[in-house]
């Protein structure tokens, strides 16, 4: 039941941000009487849909949900009330919920008499909405930084040219990484070399994330393709206005963009999966700042040697043990190339 509350969950993948992907499952029994998830932020919230479908038959019957019921007034009205009213017996959640202005509904209805359990399936439940536990506990998104290289980990000609390194499969399974995120990043370097949009195209989906640009001193030109359609907020350290932009001022000493705060200020405006498309200069700076959790890192057979630009640019590295160690999360074939996802 678990499982299928989960599956429900992974329904509201591409729209719930910047909500959790919630799913409900109520059972009598063996009986599944109500199933729910939640598609959208001021929409209704998982249990409201389930409760609705199972109307009398949720007497009694026991709810399973991937995050504990919340217990506030947010865009909708506390969901452990709801549960309260339909007389449920037992709510079983396989995490609390982070958030702490909709937590503790799980206190609140074992207060009232209802059994309430947490824990079953925790871990799958923490994945799937791994960038909503990361803005809730750490104050920033969940950072996850794709590169597509050459077996020898070449990323772009020497002038930074880079498009299309990998194969159609690879490019569409990207398209549906970067349909999850909140929000894709890049930098004025890959702004200039290859003027991308960023938006997703491979796949259907009703919203486009936020686009994102590192850019210190505003050069994005007027007319690159990545402002075209709006929704673009501009990372600067000096205020310039550039049209088809929120220009955001965050410096650091040095006189650049400020990274670290540039993570605290897309978390406050609700970003929890951030989608890193960028060149090698910021993603290492990126990966120095420790502003990255995960790579997705998309390789094809192919070779371009080592006058061709690297992955991650990275200083002072005079000792094999001050090299950045990742734990490898997946491995997979893609079209004829492969798919790795690491963690820091
Ligand atoms: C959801 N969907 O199915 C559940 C959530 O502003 P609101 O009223 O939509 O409340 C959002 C919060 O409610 C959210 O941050 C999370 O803590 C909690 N539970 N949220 O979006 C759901 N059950
Ligand atoms: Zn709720």
């Amino acid at each position: 039941m678990m499982a299928r509350a989960l599956e429900l969950a992974g329904r509201g993948m591409y729209t719930a941000t910047p909500n959790p992907r919630v799913g409900c499952v109520l059972v009598q029994g063996e009986t599944v009487v109500g199933e729910g998830w939640h598609e959208k932020a001021g929409g209704p919230h998982a249990e409201v849909v389930a409760l609705g479908q199972a109307g009398a038959q949720a007497a009694g019957a026991t709810v399973y949900l991937n995050l504990e019921p919340c217990n506030h007034h947010g865009r909708t009205p506390p969901c452990a009330d709801l549960i309260l009213g339909n007389k449920v017996r037992r709510v079983v959640a396989a995490m609390l919920d982070p958030n702490p202005q909709a937590a503790h509904g799980g206190a609140r209805l074992a207060a009232a008499g209802v059994a309430f359990e947490h824990g079953l399936m925790e871990a799958e439940a923490r994945e799937l909405n791994i960038g909503f536990f990361s803005r809730m506990t750490r104050g920033r998104p969940w950072v996850r930084m794709k590169i597509a290289a050459t077996l020898d980990g070449r990323t772009a000609l020497a002038d930074g040219r880079s498009q299309w390194i990998t194969g159609p499969e690879a490019r569409q399974d990207g398209h549906r990484w970067r349909a999850r995120a909140c929000a894709i990043l890049t930098g004025i370097g890959t702004v200039k070399a290859d003027d991308p949009r960023l938006t997703v195209r491979e796949i259907e989906i009703s919203r486009q994330p936020l686009r994102v640009i590192v850019d210190s001193r505003v050069e994005t030109p007027p007319n690159a393709r990545i402002l075209e359609s709006g929704n673009v907020l501009l990372f600067a350290s000096q205020k310039k206005e550039l049209k088809g932009a929120e220009v955001v001022v965050v410096t650091n000493p040095g006189g650049k963009v400020d990274l670290p705060k540039m993570l605290e200020e897309l978390a406050a405006r609700g970003i929890n999966e951030l989608h890193v498309e960028a060149g090698f200069r910021l993603n290492g700076s990126l990966v120095r700042e420790g502003c990255v959790d995960e790579f997705l890192i998309y390789l094809n057979p192919s070779l371009l040697g080592d006058e061709a630009q690297g992955m991650v640019k990275l200083s002072g590295m005079d000792a094999l043990e001050k090299r950045a160690r990742l734990k490898i999360a997946s491995l997979d074939r893609v079209g004829d190339d492969i798919r790795i996802v690491a963690r820091l």
